[in-house]
């Protein structure tokens, strides 16, 4: 799928309703369909059109540069034609936990899809503080199977590579390279810091080693292509509901390291985890949830581990990579960058430019500094010893022990 370059924002109402009419009939458009611009993300347009019996589909437009800065940063449009195709791959190994993709418009940059509005946003959910049983079981399930499905285990060699070459996404990547690994980790004009973080911040800014460990895994988001990452797998991009999640929103995939979609996911999850102390609420609720994060994400990770490992035991094709002790060792390698790269979600979603509404949503100052200082803690805690920790009981001893 070919994308064009010279695609520009739907005029008016009219024109995004032309669009759903011309490429679905599962809306009856003929009686006043409404029309909502409903994108909170920082790139996109996205909007609802709703038909007077209630049904809904989505569409997404990409415009050639990114939304919250403006035409100052210009962006592909290729990155609509990588969503599509994204979520055509993951809707082969995770039915139904990706919207159905009903249309792509590489004239109009833009994608029709199912809304998952019966679900709410994952992000949202936490803020409020509910609880779904089975959560981090689910999303464990989606990474295995996405992840493992796209990678060398599974794919053949030539295959493989032709899928490097469909998903290379050179302006999202670097993006990503830009406000992950460098920003947070020096003083940028583009961060956001709270004045009553600025000493945390700089002493950040001058840790070296700190700034080696960053730098390796920058490395590696550049170089090591293990498998279709979603490329942004924070809370915003999974909606939830009992016993489902949608995982939405795949344009910054590309072939990447498998422990960045697990530790951006991680990330947010502990980033919630830290605003539970500045939250409003009684203290015993808040204690509470946070116990119930650290238990989805050792689920999470029982999960994901224990159903890639049973893929490759049954699904791997390549005979140089059935090795059992190898496949082992290489889970450890996945927990590993996990960490790390959670520790630096963390950080670039309290210093950077893209801040988390878990963190925001404190209108105290004082009380979301303390929030944003244990986020920076387990952030330099992940990065730093993102080896040493071995397995999740460890990690969630060290969550609990930081925080007291
Ligand atoms: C400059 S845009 C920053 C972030 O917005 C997107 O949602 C991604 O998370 C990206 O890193
Ligand atoms: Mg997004």
């Amino acid at each position: 799928m070919a994308t064009d370059k010279s695609a520009h924002k739907f005029s008016d109402d009219a024109a995004v309703i032309a669009f759903v009419s011309a490429h679905s009939d599962r809306l009856d458009l003929s009686a006043q369909p409404s029309v909502e611009e409903i994108g909170d993300g920082n790139i996109n347009y996205v909007y609802r059109v709703r038909d007077h019996r209630g049904f809904s589909l989505i569409v997404k437009q990409a415009l050639p540069y990114i939304r919250i800065i403006g035409e100052g940063w210009p962006l592909s449009l290729d990155r609509i034609r990588i969503e599509a195709e994204v979520l055509l791959s993951e809707a082969c190994w995770a039915p139904h936990q990706v919207p159905e993709l009903l249309h792509y418009s590489p004239a109009d940059a833009a994608i029709l899809m199912e809304d998952v509005g019966d679900h709410q946003n994952l992000r949202h959910a936490m803020i409020e503080r509910r609880e779904f049983a089975g959560l981090g079981q689910q999303i464990g399930g989606f990474l295995a199977a996405t992840l493992f499905h796209t990678s060398d285990f599974f794919l053949g060699s030539q295959e493989k590579k032709a899928q490097l070459a469909s998903f290379i996404n050179p302006d999202l990547c670097g993006i990503s390279e830009e406000v992950y690994f460098i920003d947070p980790f020096c003083d940028h004009e583009r961060n956001r810091v709270n004045p009553l973080l600025l000493e945390d911040a700089r002493n950040i800014w001058a840790d070296e080693g700190l700034r080696a460990d960053v730098a390796e895994l920058k490395y590696g988001f550049m170089n090591r292509t293990e498998a279709l990452i979603h490329g942004d797998l924070h809370t915003g991009s999974i909606f939830v509901r009992d016993g489902s999640i949608k995982i939405i929103d795949p344009e910054f995939a590309f072939c990447g390291p498998v422990g960045f979609d697990l530790g951006t996911v991680l990330a947010n999850f502990l980033l919630n985890y830290s605003a539970q102390l500045g939250l409003s609420g009684h203290a015993d609720e808040r204690t509470r949830y946070q116990r119930y994060l650290l238990q989805q994400l050792r689920e999470l990770w029982h999960c994901f581990s224990q159903a890639f490992l049973e893929l490759a035991e049954q699904k791997s094709k390549d005979p140089g990579l059935a090795s059992v002790q190898w496949r082992q060792r290489k889970m450890a390698d996945f927990f590993a960058d996990m960490l790390g790269y959670a520790g630096v979600e963390m950080m670039r979603r309290t210093l950077g430019i893209a801040h988390v509404a878990d963190l925001e949503e404190i209108a105290d100052e004082r009380l979301r500094a303390d929030s944003e200082r244990l986020s920076l803690r387990l952030a330099c805690l992940l990065i730093t010893r993102r080896r040493e920790l071995s397995d999740i009981e460890a990690l969630l001893e060290e969550v609990q022990a930081l925080q007291a």
